[in-house]
């Protein structure tokens, strides 16, 4: 069940998240976009079953709609043309991105009231926070 995931999130906290995109690769320019950037996370989910995963900001929003455990195209905010699948797993959200033969995962988990998101590439982690909005 995502549903514990479902809500509007703004994001309070970022640690290591420069690292993390120099490991994706992304360029310095970016990178600062991406640093000074503090998205609101969007989960909502249809009748259907179908979940959307929404990170909105004024520099850039990205939008995925999946269902669990198929795989889709995604376009990256960083513009990575990634083959994703989303997965449950002890009740943490999985997303795992494949992209040129490499591959990154996002593990999102609620606890305490908050979503914590862990951005990993190889050795190196991100930790992102996030609390509901009001
Ligand atoms: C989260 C982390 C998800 C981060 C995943 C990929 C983004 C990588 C680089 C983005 C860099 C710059 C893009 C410019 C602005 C948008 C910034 C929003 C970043 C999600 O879910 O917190």
């Amino acid at each position: 069940m995502v549903d514990k995931f479902v809500g509007t999130w703004k994001m309070i906290n970022s640690e290591n998240f420069d690292e993390y995109m120099k490991a994706l690769g992304v360029g310095f320019a970016t990178r600062q976009v991406g640093n000074r950037t503090k998205p609101n996370l969007v989960v909502s989910v249809d009748d259907q079953g179908l979940v959307c995963m929404k990170s909105q900001s004024t520099f850039k929003t990205t939008e995925i709609k999946f269902k669990l455990n198929e795989s889709f195209e995604e376009t990256t905010a960083d513009d990575r043309k990634t083959t994703t699948v989303m997965s449950l797993d002890n009740g943490k959200l999985l997303q795992k991105q494949t992209w040129d033969g490499k591959e990154t995962t996002i593990e999102r988990e609620v606890t305490d009231g908050k979503l914590i998101a862990k951005c990993k590439m190889g050795d190196v982690v991100a930790v992102r926070t996030y609390v509901k909005e009001a």
